[in-house]
């Protein structure tokens, strides 16, 4: 298999560290959405990313979509999403509410920079800011996951990490040390496992 896209991307970097806990061996195709965009575009006329090759040929694009497929090509043991259950709507929401945090601090960093500066609209940018810490505060008020005693790692856990370490990353100002400590915790755990430490953002 051949994942397209860059680990500066959190959604092709929750792909890539769920693969890696499950045991999926693939290629990394480092191209950039705007930096290699025409390259890009020949294998992915879409130019947005994850894009997952399988040995097929088939080109499947969303991370969600992609995780979900790679749950099903995995033993029950090794899933990061139950099949079914209560626990499965728990892990989908969690992994919802990060996305939000995740989509709202990509627009941010369009909005200022992708944009030339005279056409980044600061309304938009606050209200994004806003959303984005919402989303934030939510997963910050959940009860400790249970990967931090000992229990199994799910994809509510890779999400809510890779978000947070995307957003502090490229929004520094918004993550003073302190403002989140529930998911720092998480995310310094994480951070650590072999999975995230051999995928790097930058
Ligand atoms: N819902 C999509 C979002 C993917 C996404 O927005 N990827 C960004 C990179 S972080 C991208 O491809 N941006 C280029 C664009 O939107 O034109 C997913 O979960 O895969």
């Amino acid at each position: 298999m051949k994942l397209i896209g860059l680990f500066d991307s959190p959604y092709v970097r929750r792909v890539a560290i769920s693969m890696r806990l499950q045991g999926f061996s693939f290629e990394h195709v480092a191209l950039s959405v705007f930096r290699t965009q025409e390259e890009m575009r020949k294998i992915n006329p879409l130019v947005k990313v994850p894009m997952l090759v399988l040995d097929n040929g088939d080109k499947l694009v969303d991370s969600s979509f992609i995780l979900d497929y790679l749950d099903g090509e995995t033993p029950a043991e090794k899933r990061l999403i139950p099949a079914s259950g209560p626990e499965r709507m728990r892990i989908q929401q969690q992994c919802a509410v990060a996305l939000v945090a995740s989509e709202k601090a990509v627009q941010i960093v369009y909005d200022t920079r992708q944009r030339p500066a005279e056409y980044s609209y600061a309304p938009w940018v606050e209200r994004c800011t806003g959303q984005m810490h919402a989303a934030f505060s939510m997963l910050e008020a959940l009860p400790e996951p249970a990967l931090l005693s000992g229990g199994p790692i799910t994809q509510a856990e890779v999400t809510t990490a890779v978000v947070l370490r995307f957003a502090q990353y490229m929004l520094a100002a918004e993550f003073p040390a302190g403002r989140y400590p529930k998911l720092e915790k998480l995310s310094a755990y994480c951070e650590a496992l072999p999975a995230f430490v051999q995928t790097p953002l930058e």
